[in-house]
């Protein structure tokens, strides 16, 4: 049996979405929580407080207009200063009226001038806080047959990538993050890795595909997708998050753990976690109803526990049980260490490094949630969309 090499959980780093700390709900109703931040100081102290307790989250991903300010110079040093960094920035083209037909695929130039101008506004930001990645997920899309015309549609959005491209820089990267279906229900104008990729493709060596884990079609094989495109080099980033029905932003893990763990195993197999790795893990999720810093404390927690898991894998006897056919055994030692309870192990490394052993009861000791709570009175509570 090989020993499993658990050191490359010495790489794993997980980035949070500041939004996630936002109030979040259904077009039911957003609840709101004591505590929420005000402001994108507060969501980035939050980010810091998760990195504190975890070691695993160094970076904060930012979405641009929800957290414009003055002066990202003086935001990243503020980010410095908690013991984090601004990472990737994510740009905004669904919630202005001027989108309702389309941003990048529009059929009227000024309004597509209008997205650009808006995605080079974002690469502005990221010379200013240092981040390496502009993602972009399109809302473009059509309801109807006929509403709009797919092939043109695509020949806008090629021409619009195109023109951002060229104010990329050489240590940055654009990112095309692609979602089969919402807000349009007929046609999605990335819908699928196949369409990111034939784009990013066509833009050049620093662009890369985005898979949002809660972006497929029930039932698709994300492990295979995620297999292809590190095959391809051109798995750029994820969004990590899980699903029951849709894009249900759930915490990681969650719903379905051993998909997690199938994701993980073939980032692992494909170099994803490997020193140097262009491959970017982030976590897009909502909390609408439970806390949102222990959320995401939890969420990355189960991304590490998956992580090891899959490093447990004896890849040797699994590569000489496929090449004699046996199928049970190589099903066998995949499940082995998927059942593999490797939580006491994870405690002693925290241990080893100075974390608490069980980061969500050291927040829930902490009292930190009642001190935000009494802290951030006044003002407006941040919410996804603000
Ligand atoms: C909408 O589906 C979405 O969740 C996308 O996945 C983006 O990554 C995110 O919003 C923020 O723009
Ligand atoms: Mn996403
Ligand atoms: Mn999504």
């Amino acid at each position: 049996m090989t020993t499993p090499n658990l050191d490359l959980l010495d790489n794993l780093a997980i980035e949070l979405p500041s939004w996630a700390f936002g109030n979040s709900g259904t077009r039911f109703k957003v609840f709101g929580t004591p505590g929420t931040p005000r402001t994108v100081h507060e969501k980035i102290a939050d980010a810091a407080k998760v990195n504190e307790l975890t070691g695993l989250a160094p970076t904060v991903a930012l979405h641009i207009p929800w957290d414009r300010v003055d002066d990202y110079g003086a935001l990243r040093t503020y980010a410095q200063d908690l013991g984090v960094r601004l990472g990737t920035i994510n740009s905004n083209t669904f919630q202005d009226d001027d989108y309702k037909f389309g941003s990048l695929t529009h059929t009227d130039k000024t309004v597509r001038q209008k997205a650009i101008d808006h995605h080079i506004e974002c690469i502005e930001v990221m010379n200013a806080t240092g981040s390496r990645d502009l993602k972009i997920w399109l809302a473009d899309g059509t309801n109807y047959p006929g509403q709009g015309d797919i092939r043109g549609r695509q020949d806008r959005l090629a021409e619009s990538l195109a023109t951002i491209y060229q104010h990329i820089g050489d240590e940055q990267r654009l990112v095309l993050e692609y979602k089969f279906f919402e807000p349009a229900t007929y046609v999605t104008d990335v819908p699928d890795w196949g369409t990111s990729y034939v784009h990013v493709t066509a833009l050049g060596e620093r662009a890369m595909v985005c898979l949002d884990t809660g972006h497929h079609a029930p039932g698709t094989n994300i492990e295979f997708i995620v297999a292809q495109l590190l095959r391809l080099g051109r798995l750029g980033s994820f969004d990590f998050n899980s699903r029951f029905y849709a894009d249900d932003d759930l915490i990681v893990g969650a719903a379905d753990p051993f998909q997690l763990f199938r994701i993980l195993f073939e980032v692992i197999r494909g170099g994803g976690i490997d020193l140097g790795s262009p491959v970017a893990l982030m976590l897009d999720q909502c909390h609408n109803v439970e806390e949102k810093i222990p959320g995401q404390i939890r969420s990355v927690l189960n991304v590490e526990e998956m992580t090891a898991r899959a490093l447990l894998v004896d890849t040797d006897s699994l590569a000489a049980a496929q090449e004699t056919g046996d199928v049970l055994g190589a099903n066998g030692i995949l499940m082995d260490a998927f059942y593999t309870d490797v939580r006491p192990l994870l405690a002693r490394r925290r241990a080893e490094r100075g974390l608490p052993t069980d980061p969500m009861a050291a927040y829930a000791a902490s009292g930190h949630a009642a001190r935000i709570a009494e802290q951030r009175v006044g003002g407006t509570q941040s919410s996804w969309g603000a």
